[in-house]
């Protein structure tokens, strides 16, 4: 799971971004990238078709700070949605130290917001992590959309656990910080229990 690297003194957590295609995983990326002080971040690297899909993933490293004399490093990576990338998903969950469900709250798109959580659980199964044990959070994105379902409603339909369950905007920055940053934490809680 994390990184520790002693002679450098520095810790290194990878956090995923999944959900379904278009729901707004890279739009947050964008947004952290986009907000967080240079010193803070380093390159952020898409791997995009023509049509701004992503192919790949995205990648965006971020430096917050000290704990107890390591560096902290969060390494930000999202997956791509769509059903036929299943192979890279795999790819990127590896070795991760917590995830991000990014739901896409338009009615139409809940069929594809359930097939893609039962695709995390399943692909996370296969590489030997269990989401139930895993520092997980759920962001309900596009709010701002007048199609939004009802949060009572995704929630009964998308909560896996007790996780927290954020709304955002992510075009608009909305959701973005609050959800990467209670994330972030459970990963640091996880982090001390290993010690
Ligand atoms: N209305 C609205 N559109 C959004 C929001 N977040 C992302 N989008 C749009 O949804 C589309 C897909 O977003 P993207 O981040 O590429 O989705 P991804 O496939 O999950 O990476 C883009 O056109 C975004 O501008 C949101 O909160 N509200
Ligand atoms: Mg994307």
């Amino acid at each position: 799971m994390s990184l520790v690297n002693f002679t450098a003194r520095e810790i290194t957590c990878k956090i995923v971004y999944y959900g379904p295609g278009r729901s707004g995983k890279t739009t947050n990326l964008q947004y952290v990238y986009g907000r967080v002080p240079e010193s803070r971040r380093g390159r952020m690297v898409s791997l995009a078709t023509q049509t701004d899909r992503t192919l790949f993933f995205d990648f965006l490293p971020l430096e917050l700070g000290t704990i107890r004399g390591f560096r902290t490093r969060f390494h930000l990576y999202t997956v791509p949605g769509q059903v036929f990338y299943d192979a890279s998903r795999k790819l990127i969950l590896k070795g991760c130290d917590g995830v991000i469900f990014v739901a896409d709250s338009q009615d139409a798109r809940m069929d594809a917001n359930v097939e893609s959580l039962k695709n995390l659980v399943d692909n996370l199964k296969s590489a030997g992590y269990d989401l139930k044990a895993m520092p997980y959070v759920l962001q309900f994105n596009k709010r701002d959309l007048p199609t939004a379902v009802p949060v009572e409603e995704m929630t009964k339909l998308l909560r896996y656990k007790d996780e927290e369950i954020f709304e955002g905007v992510a075009v608009k920055g909305t959701g973005v910080f609050e959800t990467l940053k209670a994330l972030a934490k459970l990963v640091l809680v996880e982090l001390k229990k290993t010690k």
